[in-house]
């Protein structure tokens, strides 16, 4: 069977640990063909990435801290010395403060819902227009979002504010880089254990009552966002721009 991505160049951002949920994602994109760059946030990721990136077709591992301006340039320019067009962008970062995401969001500091903002939501645009000059064939553009953009949970307060300003940029920038074939989607994936989650107060709640409620009565593997990530990037999600896709064992239809 042919692979989808074969001859293609993407980026994944936000590849920290093993847990991360870019990490199965660059595997899957890696497993359809695809020729992959890798970002990473400090020298310890660093040293992760080689690791975990082992046995993957790597053209490129760079530094980028995404609030840093002259670190978007670098990439930017790095992509370009490749001499390839990139067709795929992975955006699958975002931070807050741990005690933003433990109190009542009545509380959250100026700085701390300026942060997320910064980190989880602005990025996105940021991401864009570092590389967007480089997807001379057109191509994908997503990102990952939680359904705290649109329902309370306990606890997820500021990243559901900075999600919710995310999902809207997804919309304008759908519309703005539409004429250049670029296509920007957000994976709304269901919740998942990594070093963000846990960061969250009471997560592991909402893991565990996932199970219990969601149609499918499990909870969501990082693979199937990875698979639809491939989707998003490959021919055959053409036609599908601006939109927010659910994997989440189909927990949003549920009112209780
Ligand atoms: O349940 C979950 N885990 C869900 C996560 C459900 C739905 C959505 N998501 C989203 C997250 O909000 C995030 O946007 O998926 C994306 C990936 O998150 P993850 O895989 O759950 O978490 P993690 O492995 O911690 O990766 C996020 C990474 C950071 O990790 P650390 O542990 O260092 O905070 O975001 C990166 C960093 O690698 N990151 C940055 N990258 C560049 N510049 C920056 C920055 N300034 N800050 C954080």
């Amino acid at each position: 069977m042919s692979k989808l991505l074969e001859g293609r160049l993407a980026l994944v951002m936000g590849i920290a640990n093993r847990w991360s949920i870019a990490y199965p994602i660059a595997q899957a994109l890696s497993r359809e063909g695809a020729a992959l760059v890798l970002t990473y946030l400090g020298d310890r990721q660093k040293e992760s990435i080689t690791e975990l990136s082992s046995g993957m077709k790597v053209v490129s591992t760079l530094p980028c801290d995404v609030t840093k301006e002259d670190e978007l340039a670098g990439l930017t320019e790095s992509l370009r010395a490749l001499g390839q067009p990139l067709d795929a962008v992975v955006h699958s970062l975002a931070f807050a403060n741990r005690e933003d995401l433990s109190r009542p969001f009545v509380e959250t500091s100026r700085a701390g819902f300026l942060l997320a903002q910064e980190v989880s939501a602005y990025s996105l645009v940021a991401v864009a227009r570092a590389t967007a000059p480089l997807m001379t064939r057109g191509g994908s553009l997503s990102t990952l979002t939680y359904i705290g953009s649109t329902r309370v949970l306990p606890n997820y307060n500021v990243m559901g504010v900075a999600k919710a300003s995310l999902e809207a940029a997804v919309r304008y920038l759908a519309s703005d880089l539409g004429p250049q074939k670029i296509r920007v989607n957000a994976v709304s994936a269901g919740p998942i254990k990594t070093a963000s989650a846990r960061a969250v107060k009471d997560f592991s709640t909402i893991l565990e009552t996932t199970p219990q409620r969601a149609p499918l009565r499990r909870n969501t593997d990082p693979g199937e966002v990875a698979d639809t990530v491939v989707f998003l990037a490959s021919d055959l999600a053409r036609g599908v721009t601006g939109n927010v896709l659910f994997v989440d064992s189909g927990m949003q239809v549920m009112g209780l």
